[in-house]
């Protein structure tokens, strides 16, 4: 997968994306990431990327010309015809299934805002507009990177990819199971007898009632979108009863 990110702060891509699997998938050529400066795109004696927004208000708007020659040109750098994806809080929520969806993608154009966003004619290059969550950042770099770590972990051929992926299906919409490692007691607190038995279909089935229990307390809202059986829904019924008077 080819991802070319276009930013006005490079930089701040080097040590997160050169580290554990990003870095890995990297250098084993499953990744090519080419980082681009949007100031290299300017054509002003100051090289600006922003300008005061039309209407009034506070802060900055990106202005659109950088952006057109930026994108254009990446684009131009091939091989082919890269999916162009804008970081933006007003873009559609990034789940888990646009991260697969990505995955099988060859080559991504990842453009990242500054300032209070991007002028609206701008979005005319993109093919789609994602946002990583409902809070106020910066600008779009950690978002883009969020997308980056999502995806390549999904990319055929990045480490433990093919364990992980089967492990994910059966845990689905839903949050993960407690894990543990040696010592087997740590400052009085035991290991779960059931995961020291060897015993495998009892230790799936703990770790599947354990995932839907801490889903009903945590994130109830998941629950819509999880496949439970009936006896799984009778037992988040039972978990959600009267949670109110313990909460
Ligand atoms: C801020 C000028 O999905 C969360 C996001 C926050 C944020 C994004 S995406 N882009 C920007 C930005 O700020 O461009």
């Amino acid at each position: 997968m080819i991802v070319d990110v276009i930013t006005i702060f490079p930089t701040m891509f080097e040590g997160p994306m050169s580290a554990s699997m990003v870095g890995l998938a990297r250098e084993r050529g499953l990744l090519d990431l080419r980082v681009h400066d949007l100031r290299e795109y300017t054509e002003d004696r100051h090289r600006s990327t922003d300008d005061s927004p039309y209407g009034g208000g506070p802060g900055m708007v990106m202005r659109p010309e950088p952006l057109f020659r930026a994108v254009r040109a990446v684009q131009d750098l091939g091989p082919g015809t890269a999916t162009v994806i804008f970081l933006t809080p007003g873009g559609e929520p990034f789940t888990q299934q646009a991260a697969r969806d990505l995955s099988v993608i060859d080559r991504l154009i990842l453009v990242c805002g500054r300032y209070e966003g991007f002028d609206e004619r701008t979005f005319a290059l993109a093919d789609l507009r994602l946002s990583i969550g409902d809070y106020v950042l910066t600008g779009g770099e950690l978002p883009a990177m969020v997308v980056i770590d999502a995806v390549v972990r999904l990319v055929p051929g990045v480490l433990g990819h093919e364990e992980s992926a089967a492990e994910e299906s059966f845990s689905e919409g839903l949050l993960e199971y407690p894990q543990y490692t040696r010592p087997a007691v740590f400052e009085d607190v035991p290991v779960p007898d059931v995961l020291l038995s060897g015993d495998h279909a009892r230790i799936a089935a703990f770790r599947r009632r354990e995932a839907v229990l801490r889903t009903a307390r945590t994130r109830p809202d998941l629950l819509n979108g999880a496949r439970l059986s009936d006896e799984e829904r009778d037992l988040v019924i039972d978990a959600l009863e009267g949670s109110h008077e313990r909460d």
